[in-house]
């Protein structure tokens, strides 16, 4: 049985060979070109083993790449993945269940094969999702060191050691002028990355009645404009926690960024701690250790 090749517009391999190369010699294939006193046939055969070990690990990193890949390829079909030193490299995906779409918490087997001039071989491992999630890279948002870090616009910046949700204190902006939005703004500039979702925790509160709570994030000088709005309605009185999600910041360059936390409307004084901003989670395959397995063709 040859493999299937998969029509292009089914899987989009952005495959280097720099990236290609990088994998194969993680294989070790690079130090078995060096054993001269093989065969030719012997040293075909270990290369195909190597390398398709080194097809399975790269379908792996080449999945986590495509965060849409249950859905863009095909359970139990074959991919190509190019050729190296006459090598052709293939890998699938298999799913016990048969499908790879229904849910995203399940595991697949990642096969890998090589087919070289006078051998094919075809290797397996089992890959697990797991979930990264990114760490905090805002500076000083539990407000535990006062005010630095941060700027202030319609209404006094003082902080609250009464019943603070995280820490020793929280920052609450007192005398809020009416019809104006009271301002909490951090400069993230040094810290956003392109290409990169990202996902804003916090506290917050106010003193009395509720409010909507409206939260941007700017990346100032990027071409086009990039600004994101967020908008929590209905905040009261008790500390409650919010998670919100922000699209990913593209490509294009920006000067600076910016995240902005705003209370919308009224006076009552408006009160924030332990505000976090890191990468959303993403998933990517692990191969599970011990799982490899020699399959035959
Ligand atoms: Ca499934
Ligand atoms: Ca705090």
């Amino acid at each position: 049985m040859s493999p299937r090749a998969q029509h292009a517009g089914a899987l989009v391999f952005a495959l280097s060979v720099t990236m290609l190369v990088m994998v194969i010699g993680v294989a070790g294939v690079v130090s078995l070109r060096a054993a001269t006193a093989q065969s030719v046939r012997t040293d075909d055969t270990i290369s195909a083993t190597y390398l398709a070990r080194s097809a399975a690990v790269l379908g792996v990193q080449l999945l986590t790449e495509q965060s849409a890949w249950r859905s863009t390829i095909s359970n139990d079909a074959w991919y190509g993945l190019g050729t190296v030193n006459g090598a052709k490299l293939y890998m699938k995906a298999v799913d016990d269940d048969g499908d790879l779409a229904d849910d995203e918490s399940d595991s697949v087997r990642i096969y890998g094969r090589a087919a070289t001039r006078d051998a094919t071989r075809m290797i397996s491992a089992l890959a697990r999702p797991e979930t990264v999630t990114g760490s905090n890279v805002l500076s000083n948002g539990g407000f535990e060191s006062g005010t630095s870090g941060w700027i202030f616009a319609n209404g006094t910046p003082v902080l609250d050691t009464s019943a603070p949700p995280e820490g020793l204190q929280s920052l609450c902006l007192t005398d809020r002028p009416a019809l104006s939005m009271a301002q909490a703004v951090a400069d993230v500039s040094s810290v956003v990355e392109n290409n990169t979702e990202y996902e804003l925790e916090l506290w917050v509160r106010f003193a009395s009645g509720t409010g909507s709570v409206d939260v941007s994030f700017q990346l100032a000088g990027s071409s086009p404009a990039w600004t994101q709005y967020q908008s929590i309605p209905d905040v009261g009185t008790t500390w409650a926690r919010y998670t919100l999600t922000f699209p990913s910041t593209g490509s294009s360059s920006f000067t600076s960024a910016w995240i902005t936390i705003a209370a919308s409307s009224g006076t009552a004084d408006f009160c924030l701690d332990g505000i976090v901003l890191r990468e959303a989670p993403t998933s990517r395959l692990v191969l599970a250790a011990g799982s490899w397995r020699r399959e035959i063709d």
